[in-house]
């Protein structure tokens, strides 16, 4: 995508305010804004499914998701969390090499995703140890909060 001035400032700000992001420095920020992609959701739609491959690192620039998984010995798959603006998703089929282990699914019309691909996202993360650190650290959280829930 080609971004305008206005548009790479707006979203430079606002990836500023992604508590993620926050110790990244200016020209990191900078290029991460070059390489976005904004994709649009409406209510209802599927950005993520279960057992897919995934290529795709995404930050909620608008709107509101649900995050729904498959839960042991129940046909529904179960919610387990609501993400919002400033949140991120997807990023564990990136850091654990394997495929999607959770539905996102859009809860609001409108909704806006900032999409950063994986070349990207491992530019972004795997120069920064600190956020590499933290995120494959809460990745390994969730793995364990998947198994405690199938368990229960
Ligand atoms: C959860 N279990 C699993 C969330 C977002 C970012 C962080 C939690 Cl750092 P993926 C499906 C995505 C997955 C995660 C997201 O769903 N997710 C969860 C859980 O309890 N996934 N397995 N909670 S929201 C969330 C922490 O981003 O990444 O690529 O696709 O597997």
């Amino acid at each position: 995508m080609q971004t305008t001035q206005a548009t790479h400032e707006e979203y430079f700000s606002f990836l500023r305010s992604v508590s993620l992001l926050h110790e990244l420095p200016e020209e990191k920020l900078s290029k991460i804004v070059d390489c976005l992609e904004v994709d649009y959701f409406e209510k209802g739609e599927y950005i993520i499914r279960e057992g897919e491959e995934g290529n795709t690192f995404f930050i909620i620039s608008k709107g509101e998701v649900i995050v729904t998984q498959k839960t042991e010995g129940l046909a529904e798959p179960q919610k387990i969390k609501t993400l919002g603006v400033g949140d991120y998703f997807g990023e564990k089929a990136l850091i654990s090499e394997d495929v999607r282990s959770a539905n996102i699914i859009c809860n609001e019309n409108d909704t806006q995703c900032l999409v950063v691909d994986r070349e990207n996202f491992n530019q972004m993360v795997g120069t920064y140890e600190e956020l590499q650190a933290y995120l494959k650290d809460y990745v390994r959280e969730l793995s364990i909060s998947d198994e405690r829930r199938n368990v229960d």
